[in-house]
This record gives structure tokens, C-alpha cells and sequence, in this order.
């Protein structure tokens, strides 16, 4: 489809969902051979197993919440987006929420709370979360809003919610802004793209708040920015093994170690590769190579499958894996509201 097409959108949100829930089965490994996520995968498409359900996790309970607030409210509301998550964590605590957020959960859900932003600031001793909680949640923000600055500026709210370090926040700002291009077409010019989220990301880090976050947690001046440039670097090279990768941009639970990992795989997976099913398509081939970097990987395959998601369109989908996600459907479903606000606003 052209830029912003409905197609697009379905195909962003749905493929957030198929990440997620098959990113699950292999959360927390520290090694995953590409031979078991192929199984796993193969898995999905055997008609004789019925109704295969995989559950979806944390980031997709999260980003429904968010999906429901922008829809409900026509755009964002902090009151009604701390309230949906405190109620949903009530209803589902189940859903494998990182420990430290759970505190904070907790405390949204208390009617006396006058600043929604407070408990997500008192976490970790006043520095704020930096894990990435909140860029997992995301891609509403990017197919919700078609301004580039809003954006930007509600992806940062929305994840201040739960997580105040800057390292925390700006991955949202950065995995809202990847699917925000990749909703364009700009990811027909792979440099392009890397280029202008470099360029947007020196932006965002440039402000005190990020400098201060980054100094103080002994990381590079712009840390995403830095990240980004060895995503750059990493794209142009014919091989790049998996612990390169791993060693490199990281596969774990911290922002800064996951959404520069997950916009990696969806820039590696363009092209087929030779460890990887040929029938399969660009789509199938990014979460299934996020998968096999081990990890947070649900995180990790949530992220990358909505940007590739936005990238290729519902087309790409496989029909086998909608099918055994849980919350495939409403994803597609709300990807049509959302497509609608987009294109009212
Ligand atoms: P979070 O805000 O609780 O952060 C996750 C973890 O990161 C914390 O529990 C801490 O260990 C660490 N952390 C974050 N900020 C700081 C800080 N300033 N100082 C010291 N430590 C810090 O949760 P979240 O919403 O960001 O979730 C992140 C990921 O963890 C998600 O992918 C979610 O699925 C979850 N999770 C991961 C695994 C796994 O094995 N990878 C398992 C269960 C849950
Ligand atoms: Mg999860
Ligand atoms: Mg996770």
C-alpha cells in the first residue's frame, strides 16, 4: 500500500501482537538456536493442532490500553491511559510484567493519586525506570497521530506513566518515530531511514534531562544515537553473526538494549538470508530472527514485528500465525479505528 494505507496500519499493530505472543516461548534465553524457532514457528502453521492459542504478555496488555485511551479519548489523556493500566494489571497481574513496574501499577491505581507522573518518578530510587516497558507499547502513538512533534511528544508522555529515566522514555520516542517512518515507505531507502532516526534521535537526546540520565548512568553522551550509528554500520555488512549482535546493540530488558536491537532486525531481515526459510517473507523473517537473538524476546519481536508490520502490510501476515495469537483480531480490528483517527486529525 502507499504511505499511511490501511494496510499498513493492520499490518503494524497485528504484527506487534504475533511478536509478542511468539516471542514468549523463548523469553529469557540465553541462547536460542535458529533450529528451534523455526520449529516453533512451523509449529503454528499445522492445521492438525487445532486451535493453538499463544497468550499474549505485558506488551500487548499495555498497548491495548493505550489503543482503547487514544480511541476512547480521541487522543491522549494521562488521567484516563494510568487509569487503564492500573486497571487492566488488576484484572491480568499474570501477564509477566517487569518486577520494578508492578510498584508502580499498583500505585495508579489509587483514586487519591493527584499526579499520574509521580509514582513512575519515585521508582528506583528517583531515577526512574529505564527498562522497556514503554517503548513495547509504542506503536499506537505512531498510528495514532500523523504529526512527527505529536508523535513524539506523546510516545515520551505515555511511557513517563511507568518509566522517567530518560533511557526509558526516549526508547519510546524512538520505536514510535521507526514505525512513524516505516508507515511512510521509508524504509524502501534503508540509509534514508537509519539516517533521519539518527538525526531525530540527536535531537531528543540533546536535551538536559537525556545528558544529565546519560552521564550519570555512564553511557555515551546520546546514547541512542550511538546505538543507532552501530545499527549503521552493522546493516551495511554482508554477515553479521548473532553474538556480534548481541555483543553489540544487546537483547535485554533495558530500552537502550532492545529497541535499537529490534529496528537491527527489521533493516538485516529486508533481504532474505540463507538461515532463513526461503518461502518465508520479510515479515516472517524479522521475528523469527529476533526470536533467535534469545533475550526479551517477546519484547524484542514485538517491537521489530510492528515497525516490519507497517513496513509490509497485513498482506504479510500468515494467516496460520494470526490464528494462534491471542488478541490478533482486535488488533486488526483497532488498527481500523486508529487508521480513521489518523487520517481525521
Ligand atoms: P521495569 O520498569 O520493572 O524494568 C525492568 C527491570 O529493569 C527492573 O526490574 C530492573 O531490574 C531494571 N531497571 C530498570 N530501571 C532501572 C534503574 N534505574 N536502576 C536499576 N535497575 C533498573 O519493567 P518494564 O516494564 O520496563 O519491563 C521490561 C521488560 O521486563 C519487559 O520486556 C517485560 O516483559 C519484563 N520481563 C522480562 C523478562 C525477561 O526475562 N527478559 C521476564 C519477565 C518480565
Ligand atoms: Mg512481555
Ligand atoms: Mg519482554
Amino acid at each position: 500500500g502507499g504511505p499511511a494505507s490501511l494496510s499498513r496500519f493492520r499490518g503494524a499493530l497485528v504484527a506487534a501482537v504475533l511478536g509478542d505472543c511468539v516471542g514468549g516461548e523463548f523469553e529469557g534465553a540465553e541462547e536460542v538456536p535458529m533450529e528451534s524457532v523455526l520449529q516453533h514457528l512451523s509449529g503454528l502453521e499445522d492445521e492438525t493442532k487445532g486451535n493453538c492459542i499463544l497468550e499474549y504478555s505485558d506488551d500487548t496488555a499495555m498497548t491495548r490500553c493505550v489503543v482503547q485511551s487514544l480511541l476512547n479519548r480521541s487522543g491522549f489523556d494521562e488521567q484516563d491511559l494510568a487509569r487503564r493500566f492500573a486497571k487492566e494489571y488488576s484484572a491480568s497481574p499474570g501477564r509477566g510484567y517487569g518486577s520494578g513496574v508492578i510498584q508502580v501499577l499498583k500505585k495508579l491505581a489509587s483514586p487519591q493519586l493527584a499526579d499520574v507522573f509521580q509514582p513512575a518518578r519515585d521508582q528506583f530510587n528517583g531515577r526512574g525506570s529505564f527498562g522497556n516497558g514503554g517503548a513495547m507499547r509504542a506503536v499506537p502513538f505512531a498510528l495514532a497521530f500523523p504529526d512527527l512533534v505529536e508523535v513524539k511528544r506523546f510516545a515520551r508522555l505515555g511511557a513517563m506513566l511507568t518509566h522517567s529515566c530518560s533511557l526509558g522514555y526516549n526508547g519510546a520516542v524512538l520505536q514510535a518515530l521507526a514505525v512513524h517512518l516505516s508507515l511512510q515507505g521509508a524504509l524502501n531507502v534503508p540509509r534514508q531511514f537509519i539516517s533521519k532516526l539518527i538525526s531525530e534521535m540527536e535531537e531528543v537526546e540533546g536535551e538536559e534531562e537525556a545528558l544529565r540520565d546519560a552521564r550519570i548512568l555512564k553511557e555515551a553522551e546520546k546514547p541512542f544515537c550511538e546505538r543507532l550509528h552501530k545499527v549503521r554500520d552493522l546493516m551495511d555488512r554482508s554477515k553479521v553473526s548473532i553474538e556480534e549482535v548481541i555483543s553489540e546493540l544487546g537483547n535485554g530488558i533495558a530500552a537502550l538494549h532492545s529497541v535499537p536491537t529490534a529496528i537491527f532486525c527489521v533493516l538485516h531481515c529486508l533481504q532474505p538470508r540463507d538461515y532463513l526459510p526461503e518461502k518465508y517473507g520479510g515479515l516472517e523473517r524479522t521475528i523469527a530472527y529476533s526470536l533467535a537473538l534469545g533475550g526479551d524476546t517477546d519484547t524484542i519481536a514485538c517491537m521489530a514485528g510492528a515497525i516490519a508490520g507497517a513496513h509490509y502490510g497485513i498482506e504479510a501476515v500468515p494467516q496460520s500465525w494470526m490464528r494462534c495469537c491471542e488478541g490478533a483480531e482486535d488488533a486488526d480490528v483497532n488498527a481500523e479505528r486508529l487508521h480513521s483517527l489518523y487520517h481525521q486529525t
